[in-house]
């Protein structure tokens, strides 16, 4: 292959030219969410659209590097804010960096030893995931929350052990304030 560039709308993080998209709605991870009863209210009238994801295609080999904007729409669940579904990378041995480009939110994470961390994400704010550490990005704002990521082309995504036991801490909107909270349901 040879070199290239793309354009990314640096506000909206759309990536022109021949970048692959997918997308992510509510019922695609309506059991993630601690309120139950709120999702099933919301999917009774609607079934929002969460978050979009544009890749640049490149081969997913070693040696190569993937880059992706996410657009995490602005909303709650009850009192949490909408979130990505996070995962491990199926290679556990592959970091990622995100750079914030638009809104505001926080990167959740966590390793399969226990630990865990929560880091704010504003525009021009850089976070590192080292390897091993599982990653979950969440919309505290209310403007879209858009980040710029980059992988190794082989990392893979793994969201099994993430579906079932989501991450030990959770980010909640608490009297207009957010808070970062111990999940009560979360056990290794
Ligand atoms: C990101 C994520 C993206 C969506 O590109 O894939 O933010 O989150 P989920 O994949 O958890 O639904 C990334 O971390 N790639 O490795
Ligand atoms: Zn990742």
């Amino acid at each position: 292959m040879d070199p290239f560039g793309r354009d990314i709308d640096l506000e909206s993080g759309i990536i022109e030219g021949a970048s692959e998209k997918w997308t992510r709605y509510l019922s695609d991870m309506k059991n993630m969410y601690q309120d139950q009863e709120a999702v099933e209210e919301i999917l009774d009238s609607e079934d929002p659209l969460l978050y979009e994801v544009y890749e640049i295609s490149v081969p997913k080999e070693s040696g190569q590097l993937l880059h992706c904007t996410t657009i995490l729409y602005p909303g709650k669940v009850g009192n949490e804010y909408y979130m990505t579904k996070g995962h491990y990378h199926e290679r556990k041995d592959t970091a990622e960096s995100y750079l914030c480009l638009s809104g505001r939110g926080y990167l959740l994470t966590q390793t399969e030893d226990g630990d865990s961390d929560a880091l704010r994400m504003v525009p021009g704010r850089l976070v590192y995931i080292p390897p091993y550490w599982a990653h979950r990005t969440v919309n505290t704002g209310d403007e879209p929350f858009v980040f710029f990521g980059v992988y190794p082309g082989d990392a893979g995504h793994d969201y099994g052990s993430i579906e079932e036991i989501g991450f030990p801490k959770m980010i909640l909107e608490e009297d207009g304030e957010t808070v970062v909270r111990k999940n009560p349901d979360y056990e290794v």
